[in-house]
């Protein structure tokens, strides 16, 4: 599925609106998604983007109308922001997906040679959702000669924004080992042909790009099909191919095509490409940028990305996200790593049952986990374990029940929470790494995080005394007062 077909399908199903109105560009787009946001509207279709002139402050050439005469392409965004428009993007429900991974994890210790020769039908069906490579990429349809940036409807999203931000691009890279990497970092467009490049420290194009010599290619993939957009947003363990895990996802391998200046490929069906570098000891104020927190993040230095090569396919579709206090699109996102990737997680912890972000919690803030406990500690050690665990290291809170607790019911978490901890005996305090987005600690990319053990403490936890039972009424009771119910006449049900 490419975006285009994508939008289709958004639109036979009743999930999208065409706004056939002039919408700017510079924050209006943004208000106007942010509202369908929060009343858990539709996609939306800008069809006809108008620069308007940015007044305040956007960098000089882009405040401008475009010296390109023809219109500015339509903006797709809200594109994943309901469970059933994240649904449809992915092919299958969340828990299908969820088990489809999960049956994957299962190739473990094969015993008799008919269960070995099973585990390499299934990793042969595993290598059948390997990328595959195309001659040419619709993308080459139409070359932008010299690439001229202004010719794409990119957002301001919030008036404090340092300029114009490319939101959804996937950004590719590959390792001295010739392994590609997408990631998804935004760009903010400085001119024609040069943006920031926002990869923090702890993701694979910053590691690629440490590893590079001088300079390093890259090419951002505008566009896609949903499924690689969201691939390229996944805390995957480096060297694992974003490619491959949308390939999974859909059943079907990913096409890619080479670029025609970079020595690397990306998705054929693109709506637009980039092509470029990045080089060592360049860097710019890049920001500040009204963030996924609800806050801006602060300005910094960033490596610079510069545009050598700028294609699309014919009548390309931009695509933009507006982020900021949540709930906002990628909290359906953050919702899709949170179900797919639990199956890793109980791979290698066992006891963890079930888990939730909660939305509130940016993803890098909160994790509330169930678990199985069974040794004294056990929770500590899912703590330890969560901060040793790729991306969820930056986990600020991690808050541990018992299994029997729904973690996605937050009222019965925060009464756990609020009547089973002694604070002294059950909260940790660690240092570590935290997310660049974090405001709160007192010096970035480091600070505490707190683990909070709400699971039944036990008499070896130095619980000295007696631990009570929790109310249930007597089944007998309650069988009897439900069949006489009729009788009660009570008017509620
Ligand atoms: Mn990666």
């Amino acid at each position: 599925m490419d975006l285009r077909s994508f939008i289709h399908l958004l639109e036979r199903e009743g999930e999208l609106v065409r706004v056939r109105a002039e919408v700017d560009p510079y924050l209006e787009m943004a208000e106007i998604a942010d509202r369908a946001s929060k009343a858990h509207g539709p996609a939306l279709l800008f069809e006809r983007p108008v620069r308007r002139g940015a007044p305040g402050g956007a960098p000089a050439g882009l405040g401008r109308v475009s010296a390109w005469d023809a219109p500015l392409p339509p903006v797709l965004m809200n594109q994943f922001g309901s469970f059933r428009r994240l649904e449809l993007a992915l092919g299958a429900s969340l828990d299908e997906l969820a088990g489809r991974l999960a049956g994957l994890l299962e190739l473990d210790l094969p015993s008799g040679l008919a269960a070995k020769v099973r585990a390499l039908g299934e990793l042969r069906e595993l290598a059948s959702f390997a990328p595959k490579t195309v001659k040419k990429g619709a993308f080459r349809e139409v070359v932008v000669e010299p690439p001229d940036l202004t010719r794409l409807p990119v957002l301001t999203t919030w008036p404090g924004d340092g300029g114009p931000f490319i939101t959804l691009p996937v950004v590719v890279t590959k390792d001295r080992q010739g392994r590609r990497n997408a990631g998804m970092y935004r760009l903010q467009v400085y001119d024609e042909r040069t943006t920031g490049m926002h990869w923090h420290v702890h993701h694979d194009g910053a590691a690629n790009f440490r590893a590079a010599d001088r300079r390093l290619e890259v090419a951002v993939a505008l566009g896609t099909d949903p499924v690689v957009t969201y691939a390229a947003t996944a805390p995957l363990p480096p060297g694992i191919s974003e490619f491959l895990f949308a390939g999974l996802l859909r059943g079907a391998p990913v096409e890619l095509a080479p670029c025609a200046t970079v020595d690397l490929e990306v998705p054929a069906d693109a709506e637009i490409v980039l092509e470029g570098y990045v080089e060592k000891d360049e860097t710019r104020l890049e920001g500040p940028f009204g963030d996924h927190t609800g806050y801006y993040s602060l300005a910094d230095e960033y490596p610079v990305f510069h545009v050598t090569a700028m294609s699309h396919r014919r009548d390309p579709v931009y695509p933009a996200t507006i982020v900021g206090r949540p709930p906002m699109e990628d909290a359906y996102l953050g919702k899709a790593t949170e179900r797919l990737f639990l199956p890793l997680l109980k791979l290698v912890q066992p006891e963890i049952v079930d888990m939730d972000l909660p939305i509130e919690g940016v993803f890098h803030d909160c994790a509330i986990v169930a678990i199985c406990k069974s040794y004294p500690g056990q929770a500590r050690k899912v703590m330890s374990a969560v901060w040793g665990m790729g991306q969820m290291m930056f986990t600020k809170f991690v808050v541990v029940v018992d299994e029997h607790v729904d973690v996605h019911d937050y009222s019965e978490v925060t009464w756990r929470v609020f009547n089973n901890v002694d604070p002294r005996r059950d909260c940790v305090v660690v240092d570590g790494p935290l997310d660049v987005l974090d405001h709160s600690s007192p010096s970035p990319r480091y600070g505490a995080k707190m683990g909070v053990d709400a699971t039944r403490t036990w008499p070896e936890e130095g619980h000295g005394r007696e631990w009570p039972a929790e109310l249930a009424q007597d089944p007998d009771v309650v069988r009897r007062v439900s069949e006489r119910w009729a009788e009660l006449g009570l008017p509620f049900a």
